[in-house]
């Protein structure tokens, strides 16, 4: 009986090591295929991402009350390289994305062409314009930096100068194996500044003998109403001086403030 009992014990004793080794092997089993196991084992083969995170940008610009003027769109990718994009852009009162009735004025950079990436935009309802680039036999655009985009704005005659910011929102990069990648939200700085002709000190948009005495009276401590400094700051040094007065007279007598 005692045997019989012992041998019950013992089989029941390995049964249990045999069904707790099961145990073991099925959580080793299931720790490999458990949800980030997965996503992870999915992800690693297809893209690591690099070291720098890559961005979309617009380089700080200016731009003239009535202006019209092409802004690149650039995309930083150290390391990696992307196919596509989306972003939302949305500009201060009184600078707008230039359209007609075909759309917005906004087309592929110079890391593509218009064969490899097509471009479209749609506007938002609070005013901003949504762009998205997407390549239809899945081109990746050349190099790591530089213009994606390019987007005609313009500023409205009646934009007072200083300086204005913008935001890029929504931004979303596509890779070659689909994964995406979602930049930070930019924020980018435009200067609104007046034009003007150099030598034309008086703003009446001609360089002539007005201009002329314009300068020498500024410089003689009597300036006149409106005078523009920067334009009569013909040799750009900072200062308005004698050099200058000469600079305004070879703009009236020959065209260059140099004379040459
Ligand atoms: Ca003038
Ligand atoms: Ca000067």
């Amino acid at each position: 009986m005692m045997r019989i009992i012992n041998l019950l014990v013992a089989f029941l004793i390995s049964s249990l090591c045999a069904w707790s080794q099961s145990v073991t092997i099925d959580k080793i089993t299931y720790s490999l295929y458990d949800r980030d196991g997965v996503t992870e084992a999915r992800r690693a083969p297809m893209h690591r991402a690099p070291e720098v995170a890559s961005t979309i940008e617009i380089a700080p610009f200016s731009i003239a009350p009535g202006e019209e003027k092409e802004i690149d769109v650039l995309l930083n990718n150290p390391g990696d390289a992307f196919t596509s994009f989306q972003f939302d852009i949305k500009l201060p009162e009184g600078i707008s994305v230039v359209s007609d009735e075909d759309g917005y004025f906004i087309s592929v950079g110079s890391r593509t062409t218009s064969r490899k990436h097509t471009i479209e935009a749609d506007g938002l309802s609070n005013g901003g314009v949504r762009v998205l680039c997407y390549s239809g036999k899945n081109d990746t655009f050349s190099g790591e930096e530089g213009a994606v985009a390019v987007i005609t704005v313009k500023a409205s005659e009646e934009i007072t100068e200083g300086e204005y910011q913008f935001k890029m929102t929504n931004i979303v990069l596509s890779r070659p194996d689909v994964s995406e990648f979602v930049p930070e939200n930019f924020t980018g700085t435009i200067t609104v500044e007046k034009g003007f002709v150099l030598g034309d000190v008086n703003g009446d948009g001609k360089v002539n003998i007005n201009d002329y005495i314009g300068v020498a009276n500024h410089i003689l401590g009597n300036s006149p109403a409106g005078f523009n400094e920067a334009a009569a700051d013909t040799n750009g040094d900072g200062k308005i001086n004698i050099n200058d007065y000469i600079g305004v007279a070879n703009i009236i007598l020959t065209g260059s403030p140099s004379g040459k």
